[in-house]
């Protein structure tokens, strides 16, 4: 069996980028067999930058919905809350203390996000990657779905615990990142250089997967283009339209070279006008599944099953580092 592990923040509602970019593979890897899961919501990882408490909990809880009306489903794989398992925290802080400034100094993210906190950066910005490190090591996972905004944090993990291993003994298994081909980097709809982010403050740069069909339109309809006209793809010169069209081709399995040929010699505007039904579809059925797990009040259920799945591994793992480490064990975990 191999184990996948990944998360997301509930820093906001998720958007196309997320679906597209992680969603999607992690229902690829739990339909194998093969393949044994942990999704979690990654909540401690939301509070890296200041949150309102009735908003956290009630993003904290769409997101979790939104797994389970994608397709995550609860008997498959384990779905939790990253706080209702304490093992993550203890093993952030571990990988905290064995991470160095200059390696989390050169985090593109944290370069990136920390520019909008100029006056004072949260320092839980910086130290964001550490605890994603331990997140993926606990659960000794091989394979970790991600877009390509965390292949750098994932590459640190891979150092974090080899350092680990030599240090104090062979202990985790080095995970390694799982990005699509087409989709690990879904941009602005208003910003072809930015990436499409939930807490963009800009409302009309992302479509989040809870949006109505009137609100997906519009946001479609007046994403950026170039001053041309032509459906074609080339990341350089059209970043707007290759960008939509990558969206179009990830939600509906049509190739790019497919696309270009079925909007030969037609105007933007009509394969926008296209390009809004493909993602109303795709997200309708989810937005019904959606509203019945809200409202069925099994979601906390859901995550319970989850956490005991998660609880059984983390803990495993945390008491073996922290015996590797030196700590003082309380009496019942001493082995016998
Ligand atoms: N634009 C994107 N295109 C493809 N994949 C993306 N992901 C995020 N944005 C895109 C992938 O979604 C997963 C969850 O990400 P996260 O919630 O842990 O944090 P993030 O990467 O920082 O995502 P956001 O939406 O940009 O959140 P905020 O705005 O809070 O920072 C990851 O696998 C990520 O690669």
């Amino acid at each position: 069996m191999k184990r996948v592990m990944s998360g997301m923040q509930s820093s906001g509602t998720l958007t196309m980028g997320n679906y597209i970019g992680a969603i999607l593979n992690y229902k690829k890897l739990q339909d194998d067999p093969e393949n044994e899961c942990f999704f979690t919501v990654v909540d401690l990882h939301a509070i890296t930058t200041p949150q309102d408490p009735k908003l956290l909990k009630e993003q904290t809880e769409a997101v979790a919905a939104l797994y389970f009306a994608s397709g995550i489903d609860a008997d498959k794989s384990a779905v939790f809350l990253q706080s209702h398992v304490p093992a993550h925290a203890e093993m952030g802080w571990i990988m905290n203390t064995l991470s160095y400034m200059g390696e989390l100094e050169r985090m593109t993210q944290f370069k990136d996000k920390s520019q909008k906190h100029q006056e004072s950066i949260p320092s839980g910005l910086f130290t964001y990657p550490t605890l994603m490190a331990g997140d993926m090591l606990l659960y000794q996972a091989d394979i970790v779905p991600v877009g390509e905004d965390q292949k750098q944090h994932i590459e640190l993990t891979r150092d974090l615990a080899q350092r680990f291993n030599q240090r104090y003994g062979e202990t985790f298994k080095i995970p390694s990142s799982e990005i699509p081909e087409v989709g690990a980097r879904i941009m602005s709809l208003q910003d072809a250089k930015k990436k499409m982010s939930k807490s963009d403050e800009n409302q009309g740069g992302f479509i989040t997967m809870v949006d109505e069909p009137n609100v997906i339109k519009k946001k479609i309809m007046r994403a950026t283009t170039d001053s041309g006209n032509e459906v074609r793809f080339d990341k350089e010169e059209k970043p707007e339209i290759s960008n939509l069209m990558t969206i179009y081709s990830c939600l509906s399995g049509i190739s790019i070279k497919d696309i270009e040929k079925k909007y030969d010699g037609l105007m933007y505007g009509a394969f926008k006008k296209d390009l809004v039904d493909v993602v109303v579809e795709q997200f309708s059925p989810i937005q019904q599944k959606y509203k019945e797990i809200r409202e069925s009040g099994s979601l906390y259920h859901m995550l319970q099953q989850g956490a005991e799945k998660a609880h059984a591994v983390a803990d495993r793992t945390i008491e073996d580092v922290k015996e590797k480490m030196g700590f003082v064990l309380p009496v019942n975990k001493l082995k016998k």
